[in-house]
């Protein structure tokens, strides 16, 4: 997936198309960008800002534009007006799911936009917006208006979204018992999304919130999944602030482990792949990868919920995450005993002709037959544990392929094993290829 911020540069790398690199990244995603202006400032003071001309923003615009599939946008910092309307100019033709986020000030009290160019801003951007994500004070600017107990951050949230913002999100909105929510407004409904209040003054929380909105977004989650996401994201990133500098906390994303970041890597290879919905079960799919020397599922990474077909496309549902998967990850268990360099695997659909294939590029294939399961392991409910066990029993080299063909009521499955996980796209390449 390639995602592109537009924004400023921050040399603090607490803000800006700096943070939102390493956000992309940390998402398994490729970031693009587009830099609209040049900050300096640190941890304690704004000093300056100078817009980039027109000319090289233009280019810049071009350049991507014209070379990447482009999943997403976010829209930071946009100081002036011709930045403004030199963008409009670029974006108004895309069809791709846009963010924005109306910075207005920095933590430390730097502009970061010119006063003059609020109202392009509400004419040109706003209506850009497939998202957008204020803050309280935030909103009060771009709908020139003042939250009180008239005009209720609900009538704010809707006379943003008159001005064009399919979505609007008003973020940090304190509530009781030290929680603290944000609004949202989608087409026909507004809800709040809560949770607990962690009080530290920092830099690069709302960027954080963002660029993880524009990810989830992207990735055909609803605006509500998308919003808890964001949301998650942006309060870790808060509880794991760091005291870079010599004055305001910096935000910090905790890094995933290696061996989920690995996966979510072949993961987002995995959708990509040219008409791979023709591949994914009735049951769906789970992908998994597992620590060396896996004790139980709890050892091994895989889906909450699974790889899904929806129509043309497969979209990823739920988050990578210890005893994700049980079905997959205990075939892998049961593989990974007899053979420990085995530690990732996929299920497939059954199809006769991929088994054709299998055969014919010489991977090493076994097979188990539900119809002659043991009642009572039936009744125990470890059949996975019972086929798999008895597909691996007389092998002497680790499978590549192991696959049944189904019984009453049972859908024939196909599990593909291998190392890591680039080394089962690998395989699967050969296979569909
Ligand atoms: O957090 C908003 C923001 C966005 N972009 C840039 C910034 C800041 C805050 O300081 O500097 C470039």
């Amino acid at each position: 997936m390639n995602l592109l911020s537009i924004g400023g540069s921050d040399p603090s790398s607490g803000a800006g198309i700096q943070s939102d690199i390493k956000s992309f990244s940390e998402f398994g995603a490729y970031g693009l960008t587009v830099i609209t202006a040049i900050t300096g400032q640190n941890t304690s003071n704004f000093e300056m800002v100078e817009a980039v001309s027109k000319k090289i923003l233009k280019n810049q615009m071009e350049s991507i534009l014209t070379d990447f599939k482009i999943d997403g946008i976010k829209i930071g910092m946009v100081f002036n007006s011709e930045i403004i309307k030199t963008l409009y100019q670029q974006l108004k033709k895309l069809k791709i799911p846009i963010v924005v986020d109306p910075v207005i000030k920095s933590t430390t009290g730097g502009a970061l936009i010119e006063n003059k160019a609020i109202k392009d801003f509400q004419k040109y951007i706003i209506p850009l917006a497939t998202v957008i994500t204020p803050n309280k004070f935030e909103a009060e600017i771009v709908s020139k208006s003042k939250i009180n107990s008239k005009n209720t951050i609900e009538k704010i949230a809707k006379k943003i979204q008159k001005m064009g913002a399919k979505n609007v999100v008003i973020t940090g909105i304190e509530r009781k018992n030290n929680k603290i929510a944000d609004l949202v407004l989608e087409k026909n409904k507004k809800y709040l999304i809560s949770g607990d209040r962690i009080s530290n003054i920092n830099h690069g929380s709302g960027c954080n919130y963002s660029a993880a909105m524009i990810f989830a977004i992207s990735n055909k989650k609803t605006i509500h999944e998308s919003a808890k996401f964001a949301k998650k994201f942006a309060q870790n990133s808060i509880k794991n602030s760091i005291k870079v500098g010599n004055g305001i906390r910096i935000t910090n994303i905790q890094k995933k482990d290696k061996i989920s970041s690995e996966l979510s890597q072949s993961i987002n290879e995995f959708v990509k792949i040219k008409n791979i919905y023709k591949n994914i079960p009735e049951c769906q799919t789970n992908f998994v990868y597992s620590k060396p020397k896996p004790k139980s599922i709890k050892d091994i990474v895989g889906l909450s919920g699974r790889i899904v077909k929806a129509g043309k496309e497969v979209i990823v549902a739920g988050n990578l995450t210890y005893g994700g998967s049980k079905h997959v990850a205990t075939a892998l268990l049961v593989v990974n005993k007899k053979f420990p360099s085995i530690k990732s695997a996929i299920n497939l659909k059954y199809e006769k002709s991929i088994i054709f294939k299998i055969e014919k590029l010489k991977f090493s294939v076994s097979s188990y037959n539900r119809v002659k399961e043991p009642n009572h392991n039936k009744i125990k409910g470890s059949s996975v544990e019972w086929g798999i066990g008895n597909a691996i029993k007389n092998l002497k080299l680790p499978p590549d392929i192991i696959f049944h063909k189904g019984d009453f009521g049972k859908e024939p499955m196909i599990i593909i094993f291998g190392g890591k996980p680039k080394n089962i796209l690998k395989k699967l390449s050969k296979i569909l290829g």
